[in-house]
This record gives structure tokens, C-alpha cells and sequence, in this order.
């Protein structure tokens, strides 16, 4: 199926004759995912034919190849984003056409593939698709978990999880290779023999129980370039009967205990964003796919190279964030106990093929495995941990001898836990964080000790997003405009050249048909919300938009808060100036956090009074779109006016969202925190509304026992206000306890936490300032489109395309395909 040219009736037939034989059934009787099944079938095989061929030059060439590890890839929707990375987008969507067949309509078969909670996961997936289209030889290495993220319903404004059964139907784009499963091995006791014959100590494991760990292959095609790289996730299977021990086999006990462990290691990702729980099961998520991907990575290596000692010649692996950070201690185990490495050689090729990213400063998400848990279910590769600590804490002393202190602080093992970042910091050869903010958070203050120690590691990679899925996919309208303007379309493969529509900031045409797509925008969201919420809202009235997961941190509660005030003016004085606003939020919330749970139920309380108070004529309408995920978040960019990003400063490690707005001509709204501060320096102060505390001041704060809300709730009337309408049941049905946690969290905090800690009632008033500014710049149409356009043409820098480009340069020298 090999052909530079799309053969638009060889597609037509291909997709008929799918239905054939997949289905039996002509197109006429088909059903809509019959259809979307037979149309991703023709193009996988479109998409085979370079994939082999990618591999076949990385054969050839034998590039330095990256294992991208990750234990989150949110991938979203394949079909679309496959057509418009092999520019085969329009074409098949016209050969769709001619057969009757809306390819809208077949893209919304497709389960949405959310292997990932977030931020995280999804920066994951955009830098797969930038390695790809950048031709840089690359596997993203995970997990095929059984059941996704959660699907989010609203019932009575509540949160519901519902099981992701995104594989209920097969999928179209998956290949199993059985042909590379590996084994991986938990639990037991290491029994040490002694090898007359080497001179070496042998560590073998004992009593343990395994697993099969079974990849399955993804396609990443990148952009233009027909490179096929792949997303390869582990499924695990039981050791059958006959890979049993002939000692084991009759043990009924443990062939049903390595079926449960096989059946639970991969059955659902844990639903928490930023959020550490030491569950067992989790580690063992870890461990099983860290093990299987470097296993299978070191045989790759050795297939075509002797000295494995040269191993970080040809392959680097980075880790994101702590989650797969026992990656050291088993490429460790990996390179000494199975290659037959000393420690100090097996160290050097460690260090110099690790890299960590770390994505969170906040406190909660650090990972600290209890050391009894950790080396019951890893023995092997706890002694290991044992020694790089031992190791390090000698480095510690000889560089600050007598200071116990630094140990304290710094050490692997401490307090009976496993301290994952620090391992991955003393063996990585990079660390380095997602924003230049957060970067030098991280080396002034949560990893001071280790960055004047080693300060040669640190380096700040700024995220980025790909426009291929947030803007040629999600907003085609924009997409061609863009085209049009710059006269080219290579914007799809540097972002930089946006700049180039600064020109046209001032243009009225220019600014009429940019506000115009806009506006087709918001109807396509208006009327997908009318479909799903049941509720109307206007085009015409500013759209602002908070959407991503559900945290304290991101102040979801001071945007709801916000409302009601806003509410409680228009009450009032129904006549006040006040230009229409309709508040969009989405997000799901981690499903054991009461509070994030309660500030959904809050939101979704507010829009139901506030949508059906005829008193305000639908000046102000609230929306809390369900189910929040890549496939529709594409349409929500597409469609903002405002784009809310509030955290309280410091917290945000980076935000990604920021930018997908941004890319959409949507200003930001929000506090100077994580890429924030970086988009502000690209469009400049006057094309942003920025309130609120610096992460100085916050820090400040915090570091001398937080500050006093009840002061600002006893002087401020409105906020007053607002806080007893928590607790009077204005929006509870007259319940007085429905929030009263949220009351309480603000006013008092909890038992050994400060009152408000994430400053909402401190940065409210100006917050409400920011808003009443977005207010007057809304009303100025040629002065908003400006600013919108000027976003647009200022987002070159967070193309992932760049971010990627620099980790290559600074940290992992990869070799360029062509
Ligand atoms: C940890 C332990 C147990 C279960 C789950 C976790 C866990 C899962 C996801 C912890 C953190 C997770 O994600 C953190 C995350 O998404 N961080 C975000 O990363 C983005 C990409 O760098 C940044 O843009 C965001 O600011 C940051 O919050």
C-alpha cells in the first residue's frame, strides 16, 4: 500500500471492503463504529508500510535511540491525528464524503485513549508526536492499562466514576508482539552463591513469583516526514503451566497467585494528579514496566553491539518524574547481575544513560516508598538501592564533612522510606524541571542541597504543546487562515513563523475574519453544550474557560467563588453594566478528594441557580462541561475568549493548557506562575491580565506559618457574603453542612494545616480587578481582537517541537533521521 499519492478510490475500496470482511456487512447496514473500524483498518495499512521502513533505516543507520519512560501517555484520538500527519486529512475525508459517510462523525467512534491523568501524561503524548515529525528515533515505553482514566458523568451535580472500557471494541491502530515478551519478577528472598569459576558473587532470586510482560506496538507518525515511530505498553499475562519450574508445577496456589498478579498489575491507572498513595500496587506497575522496557531495551542494544559498556553511546532513557526512577536500580541489576558488570562500570554506563524530569514541587506528589514494601517486592533491587545510598551518603560526608545535617536532607533511605527523586538525582545525568520558574524554584529552594552539589545537572526545558493536534485538528479554521496569511503552511513544523502575523494585529479585515472564526468556533462549542449540559448559552458573550484536573492548588474554588460574587452584584442591581459572560469549567477530580469532589458539586450547584434566575436575562450563565478529555478539550481551546490560569504562585510547575489557549487566540488570565511568566514575556504585560501574589511572596508566606483570612473575611462585605452563602444553603437546598468543609478549609484550615493555604481569599479582590479589566478590554472589539491575535502570533516558542529541540541539544544528542 505503499504510495506517495493518495489513491482516493483504492481508499473507498479498501474501507468497503473492510466492512466485508471484518463485519460482513455493506456500508449501507454498517454501523457508525463498524465504519470508524474499517476506516482506521485502510489507513493502518497506509501507516505499515513507513513504519516498517522507519525501522528498517533505524536498523541501518543505528541511531542513539531515546526510551522515553513514562507510566501516563494521553494519547487522545489516533485516526484524526494520523490523517493530518500524513497530510491525508482532506483527501479522505473526501473519499468519506463520496461514499455518504461524515468523517466527523466516524473520528467520534473512537474511544478517546487516555492512558494518563493530565498534564503529565499528555506532555508525554506531544513530545512522542515531536520526535516523530523532527525524525529522532524514540519510544515512548508505558503501560496498556485495561481501563484508562475514568470517565467522568455528572448526576445531581455530583462527580460519578465510571469504568474507561477503552479496549471493549478492540483497537484498530494496536499490534501485540508476542515475539518480545519479557519476564519480570517480584517478591522471594536473593540467595548469594559464589562463582569459582569467575572470582564473582551470583545473586539469585528465590521463591519469587513472575509475570509475562507482553508489549503491544503503537504507530507515532510524525508529521510530513513518513517517520513511524512507536508507543510501545506492556500488557501482562500469567506464566503458563509449562514456563513453569518442573519444581512449581503442581503448586496450584501460586499459578493462581501469578494469574491475579498478571490480571491486577495492569487493570486501571491510578486516578490521582499530584497526588503520592504508597499502594503496592502501584509499585509493582513500576517495576513491571521499567523492568520489561529495559530488558528489551538492552537486548535491542546487544543484537548489534558487543561492548555493553558503551551502551549510553546508543540509547539514553529519560524518566518522568519519579514514577519510573527504579529504572536506575535496574538497569543497575540489569548490567551487573545478567551482563556481568563490576559495580563502578555498571555505575558509569548508569549515569550516563539516566536523565529525570520532575514536574511537581508540590509536596504531596513526592514519591517516598516505605522501605518494608519496597524491598519485600523488589529484594534484589532494593540491595541495590541500599548501596548507590551508601555510596551517596559517602559522597555527602566527603564534600560536607561533619554536616549531618546534609545527610538528613539529601540521603536515599531516610525516615524507613525510599526517597525516589533523590536516587534519581544522584544517578541521573540531568535533572531538569518544565518551566524557567519552576526551575529555579527547584534549585533555590525544594532541591537546594542537591543543586549546590551538583549543579552541572540542572537545566530548565520549558513544555511545550504540538499545533498539529491543538491547532490544525482542533480548529481548522484558524488553521487555514494562518495558512492564508503567512503564505506557506509550514507553521506546521515551526511555530516560530507565527510571528509573522504580527503584521496583521492592527488590520481591521485581518482582525474581522480572526474574531469571525472565532465566533464559528464558539458556535460549534454552544451547541455541544446544548447537546451534553442542555443549557443555552450565547456566542456573543466573552467565554471564559478553567479547564483541567480538579486541585486546590489551581483554584478552581476562587473561579466559582468569583461567580458568585459577580452574581450577588448582578442580584443587586440588575441594571449595573455587566457584559454577558458565560463561565465554562471542566475537570475531574482524583475520586477519593472530598474537597476537589465538593468544589464540582459547588460549581455545578452555582450554574444551576444561576442559569435559571430569569431576574439576570442570561447575563451570566455557568457551564461545567462533563467528562473533560483531549477530544473535546480540542473544541473548548478552539473556542475561548478568556483563558484561566490561577494557581497560587510557585504551585504550577509549568501548566500546558496555557499554551493550547494561547495558540487559539485566548489572552491569559492568571497569576505570574509557571509558563505564565514566560508567556507574559512573549506578548508582553499589556496582552495578559495578571493579578495576584508573585511565588515570592507566597513563599514568604509559607515559610512563616501562613496568614490570617478571617482579617480580609471580617473587612471585605463581599467576600463575607460569599463565604456564608457556603453555609446559609443558598446553594445547597437550604443544607447548611453541604459545604461547610469548603467554608471551614478557607476560614480555619484543618487540623495541622494552615487556614487557606493557596491564598484564594488573599488574591480574590485582585483577581475580581483582573476580571473587571477583561471586561472593559472585551468591550473594545479592535482592541480584543488584537490582543487575541497577538496571542496567536506570539506562541512560536511553545511548539513541542522546541522543547523538544532542546532536550536533543542539552541532553540527549540523538542522531537526525532524514
Ligand atoms: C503519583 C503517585 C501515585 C499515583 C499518581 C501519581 C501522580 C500521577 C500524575 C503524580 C503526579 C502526576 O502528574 C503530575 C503532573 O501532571 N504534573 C504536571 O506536569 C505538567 C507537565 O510538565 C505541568 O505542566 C504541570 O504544571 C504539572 O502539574
Amino acid at each position: 500500500m505503499k504510495t506517495e499519492r493518495f489513491d482516493k478510490k483504492l481508499f473507498k475500496q479498501e474501507v468497503l471492503n473492510n466492512l466485508k470482511t471484518q463485519f460482513r456487512v455493506e456500508l449501507d447496514n454498517a454501523s457508525q463504529q463498524q465504519i470508524y473500524q474499517a476506516v482506521a483498518y485502510a489507513l493502518k495499512e497506509w501507516i505499515i508500510e513507513d513504519w516498517m521502513d522507519t525501522q528498517k533505516t533505524y536498523e541501518e543507520k543505528d541511531p542513539k535511540i531515546l526510551y522515553y519512560m513514562s507510566m501516563e501517555f494521553l494519547m487522545g484520538r489516533a485516526l484524526g491525528n494520523n490523517l493530518i500527519n500524513m497530510s491525508m486529512y482532506g483527501e479522505v475525508k473526501e473519499a468519506l464524503d463520496e461514499l455518504g459517510v461524515d468523517l466527523n462523525a466516524v473520528e467520534d467512534q473512537e474511544p478517546d485513549p487516555a492512558l494518563g491523568n493530565g498534564g503529565l501524561g499528555r506532555l508525554a503524548a506531544c513530545f512522542l508526536d515531536s520526535l516523530a515529525t523532527l525524525g529522532y528515533a524514540a519510544y515512548g515505553c508505558g503501560i496498556r492499562y485495561q481501563y484508562g482514566m475514568f470517565k467522568q458523568k455528572i448526576k445531581d451535580g455530583y462527580q460519578i466514576e465510571v469504568p474507561d472500557e477503552w479496549l471493549k471494541n478492540g483497537n484498530p491502530f494496536e499490534l501485540k508482539r508476542p515475539e518480545y515478551a519479557k519476564e519480570v519478577r517480584f517478591g522471594g528472598n536473593i540467595r548469594t552463591e559464589y562463582d569459582e569459576a569467575t572470582g564473582r558473587t551470583n545473586f539469585i532470586q528465590e521463591n519469587y513469583q513472575s509475570v509475562m510482560a507482553v508489549p503491544f506496538d503503537y504507530p507515532i507518525v510524525g508529521y510530513g516526514n513518513h517517520i513511524v515511530n512507536t508507543l510501545r505498553i506492556w500488557d501482562a499475562e500469567a506464566i503458563t503451566d509449562f514456563q513453569l519450574d518442573s519444581f512449581d508445577k503442581g503448586e496450584y496456589d501460586k499459578a493462581v497467585e501469578q494469574k491475579n498478579l498478571a490480571k491486577n498489575i495492569v487493570e486501571v491507572l491510578y486516578p490521582n494528579d499530584n497526588h503520592y498513595e504508597g499502594k503496592e500496587l502501584r509499585l509493582k506497575q513500576q517495576y513491571f514496566f521499567v523492568s520489561a522496557s529495559l530488558q528489551a531495551a538492552v537486548a535491542k542494544y546487544k543484537k548489534n553491539h558487543d561492548d555493553i559498556t558503551k551502551l549510553y553511546e546508543k540509547m539514553t532513557i529519560q524518566m518522568n518524574d519519579t514514577h519510573p526512577t527504579v529504572s536506575v536500580a535496574e538497569l543497575m541489576r540489569i548490567l551487573m547481575d545478567e551482563e556481568g558488570l563490576g559495580w563502578d562500570e555498571a555505575w558509569e554506563v548508569t549515569t550516563k544513560t539516566c536523565a529525570y524530569t520532575n514536574h511537581t514541587i508540590m509536596a504531596e506528589a513526592l514519591e517516598k516508598w516505605p522501605i518494608d514494601l519496597f524491598s519485600k517486592l523488589l529484594p534484589r533491587v532494593y540491595q541495590i538501592v541500599e548501596e548507590i545510598d551508601r555510596r551517596f551518603v559517602n559522597k555527602i560526608r566527603e564534600m560536607y564533612p561533619g554536616n549531618e545535617e546534609k545527610v538528613k536532607k539529601m540521603a536515599i533511605l531516610w525516615d524507613g522510606q525510599v526517597r525516589m527523586a533523590h536516587m534519581a538525582i544522584a544517578a541521573g545525568y540531568s535533572v531538569n524541571g518544565v518551566a524557567k520558574l519552576h526551575t529555579e524554584i527547584l534549585k533555590n529552594q525544594e532541591l537546594k542541597d542537591f543543586y549546590q552539589m551538583m549543579p552541572e545537572k540542572f537545566n530548565n526545558k520549558t513544555n511545550g504543546i504540538t499545533q498539529r493536534r491543538f491547532l490544525m485538528h482542533g480548529n481548522p479554521l484558524l488553521a487555514d487562515w494562518v495558512t492564508k496569511k503567512l503564505g506557506t503552511d509550514t507553521w506546521a513544523t515551526d511555530l516560530s513563523l507565527m510571528s509573522g502575523l504580527k503584521k496583521y494585529v492592527d488590520d481591521p479585515k485581518a482582525q474581522k475574519e480572526f474574531m469571525d472564526i472565532k465566533l464559528q468556533n464558539k458556535k460549534r462549542l454552544a451547541k455541544y453544550i446544548l447537546e451534553h449540559n442542555g443549557v443555552e448559552v450565547d456566542p456573543t458573550s466573552i467565554f471564559d474557560v478553567q479547564v483541567k484536573r480538579l486541585h486546590e492548588y489551581k483554584r478552581q474554588l476562587m473561579n466559582i467563588l468569583h461567580v458568585m460574587y459577580l452574581y450577588n452584584q448582578l442580584k443587586k442591581n440588575p441594571n449595573m453594566k455587566f457584559y454577558p459572560r458565560t463561565f465554562i469549567f471542566g475537570a475531574k477530580a482524583a475520586a477519593g478528594y472530598l474537597r476537589a469532589k465538593q468544589t464540582i458539586k459547588l460549581i455545578n450547584s452555582v450554574a444551576d441557580k444561576v442559569n435559571n434566575d430569569a431576574s439576570i436575562k442570561g447575563k451570566l450563565k455557568v457551564v461545567f462541561i462533563e467528562d473533560y478529555r483531549v477530544s473535546n478539550a480540542e473544541w473548548i481551546f478552539a473556542a475561548a475568549d478568556v483563558s484561566e490560569q490561577i494557581s497560587t504562585a510557585s504551585k504550577e510547575a509549568s501548566g500546558t493548557g496555557n499554551m493550547k489557549f494561547m495558540l487559539n487566540g485566548a489572552p491569559t488570565l492568571g497569576t505570574m506562575d509557571g509558563a505564565n511568566v514566560e508567556i507574559v514575556d512573549e506578548v508582553g504585560a499589556e496582552n495578559a491580565f495578571i493579578f495576584g501574589m508573585s511565588s515570592e511572596e507566597v513563599i514568604n508566606y509559607e515559610n512563616n506559618g501562613g496568614y490570617h483570612p478571617y482579617e480580609i473575611y471580617q473587612n471585605d462585605k463581599d467576600i463575607h457574603e460569599v463565604l456564608d452563602q457556603l453555609v446559609d444553603g443558598t446553594y445547597a437546598n437550604g443544607d447548611p453542612e453541604l459545604y461547610k468543609d469548603l467554608y471551614q478549609s478557607l476560614l480555619f484550615g484543618d487540623t495541622g494545616s494552615q487556614a487557606d493555604m493557596y491564598f484564594i481569599l488573599k488574591d480574590f479582590r485582585s483577581y475580581a480587578e483582573a476580571q473587571k479589566k477583561v471586561e472593559e478590554a472585551y468591550r473594545d472589539t479592535k482592541g480584543w481582537a488584537k490582543m487575541a491575535m497577538t496571542n496567536t502570533a506570539g506562541c512560536g516558542k511553545f511548539s513541542s517541537d522546541r522543547t523538544i529541540q532542546e532536550y536533543v541539544d542539552d541532553i540527549w544528542h540523538l542522531d537526525k533521521i532524514r
